[in-house]
């Protein structure tokens, strides 16, 4: 049901499209005849164009009436697209230059016109490159916290919550795909997994037939369908963030939806691991990852610190929503059980992202959509053995998710694995 008015962009369509928004052709420069225009996409679902004039770029991305990863076989709806720009809109002021900048968006053409981030590249690239980034557990640690705390009931006052609450609702299209290739597709006989065979038979056997395995993905389903926390944003793998050396965007936020706090931290977390434990596949005698890892594990580490950190600050700093009266708190007692129940919050958040990260690994080595962190590495039997580790460590995260009690613990396990 694409609606009348919609059309699939081209790149010969792009210079027409943009010199008629108000602003744009200034931005870029010169005749829209001489514009470069160049299709990017590489993600699953959408089309993306980077866009060049003589005075300034942009970038446009599209929501395409299908899935990109399978095509026409696999339509999808159109309005992805408002919830990713309503989230960049929501997200960008509590978290000051971490996304790019929102120039415009079509609401005929379901296209978000954007700040093209140049000469950022995606994480996970840099990351499979063997680059690390000093600044990134800031940046995104610092991200989660501010778009997190400030969307949930701790900051809002409860009205204004559900008002958004009401608006994310509809984006259930995205999260059925989430609840399917993530919390379910893995742990079944389905014709959309895949894994690198025969190497990892028997894992793929065990995930249907293992059923604490089968009940821990089930229960972070339940998790994921009802508890509207935060707005999250719902797709923050390694591939959803471009670097630079000195800078950290977010991207991508289309699956954005309130949810919980700890599918966002253990997206990102999750994909660190998988990454950890995919150097391995990509080390040389002259290029040995041993440093890299260590930067890698130091990095999930830091990501949960800094994350911890800062959202414990903001509540501390005096919490404007609705959760917690702070009439109720005033006296010493309530003062110290504020406190307390701030740290449990913040051990119940941890062992939430534990299990997010667990499933968000395993969708990556036995469901539809895999990562470049795997992929690239040529030889199979190569490639297996890191991904059996990687399923090794997510299993136990989601099963034994009490084991790991601080984020060190998630380090030193993942060490010992081999
Ligand atoms: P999808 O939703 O299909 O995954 P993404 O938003 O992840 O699409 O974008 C796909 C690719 O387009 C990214 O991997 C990146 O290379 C490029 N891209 C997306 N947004 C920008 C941007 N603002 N500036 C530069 N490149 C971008
Ligand atoms: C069909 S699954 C496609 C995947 O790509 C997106 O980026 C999400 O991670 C989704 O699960
Ligand atoms: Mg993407
Ligand atoms: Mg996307
Ligand atoms: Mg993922």
């Amino acid at each position: 049901d694409v609606p009348a008015g919609y059309e699939i962009l081209t790149e010969a369509a792009l210079p027409g499209f943009l010199a008629a928004i108000p602003g744009v052709a200034d931005r870029l420069g010169g005749d829209p005849g001489g514009w470069s225009v160049r299709e990017v996409g590489d993600g699953n679902l959408n089309q993306v164009f980077l866009v060049d004039g003589p005075a300034g770029s942009v970038c446009v991305k599209q929501a395409l009436p299908y899935l990109r990863l399978v095509g026409e076989g696999w339509p999808l709806g159109l309005k992805r697209a408002w919830f990713e720009q309503k989230a960049m809109r929501v997200h960008g002021p509590l978290a000051p230059g971490r996304i790019p900048h929102l120039v415009h968006y079509d609401e005929r053409l379901f296209a978000i016109v954007m700040e093209k981030l140049s000469p950022h590249i995606i994480l996970r690239r840099g990351l499979v490159q063997g680059h690390r980034y000093p600044h990134l557990a800031e940046h995104i640690g610092t991200f989660m916290a501010e778009t997190l705390y400030g969307t949930s009931d701790l900051a809002l006052p409860a009205a204004e919550k559900k008002s958004l609450v009401a608006d994310f609702c509809a984006n259930s299209e995205l999260c059925g795909l989430t609840e399917q290739v993530i919390f379910t597709q893995p742990y079944m006989t389905h014709p959309n997994n895949r894994w690198t065979s025969p190497q990892l038979d028997g894992w793929a056997e065990r995930a249907r037939s293992d059923a604490d395995w089968k009940m821990a993905a089930a229960r972070l389903k339940s998790k994921f369908l009802a508890s509207p926390e935060a707005l999250v944003h719902g797709d923050l793998h390694t591939g959803s963030i471009m670097v630079t050396p000195d800078d950290t965007r977010v991207i991508d936020p289309e699956f954005a939806f309130f949810g919980p706090m700890g599918f966002d931290l253990g997206a990102i977390l999750g994909n660190l691991w998988l990454n950890y434990f995919a150097q391995d596949g990509h080390a040389t005698g002259t290029d040995p990852r041993a440093d890299m890892q260590a930067w890698v594990l130091d990095t999930a580490e830091q990501v949960w610190t800094r994350f911890r950190a800062r959202f414990l600050a903001r509540w501390r700093g005096g919490a404007t929503g609705d959760a917690y009266p702070a009439a109720l708190f005033a006296d010493d007692a309530g003062i110290r059980a504020l406190e307390a129940e701030r740290q449990a919050y913040m051990d119940r958040l941890f062992a939430d992202a534990l299990g997010f990260a667990g499933a968000k690994i395993t969708r990556r080595i036995l469901g539809i959509a895999h990562n470049i962190d795997l992929e690239l590495i040529a030889d199979p039997d190569r490639r297996a053995l890191c991904e059996a580790r990687c399923l090794t460590l997510a299993r136990a995260l989601m099963v034994e998710t009490a084991r790991f009690r601080t984020v060190a613990d998630v380090t030193a396990g993942a060490k010992r694995i081999r």
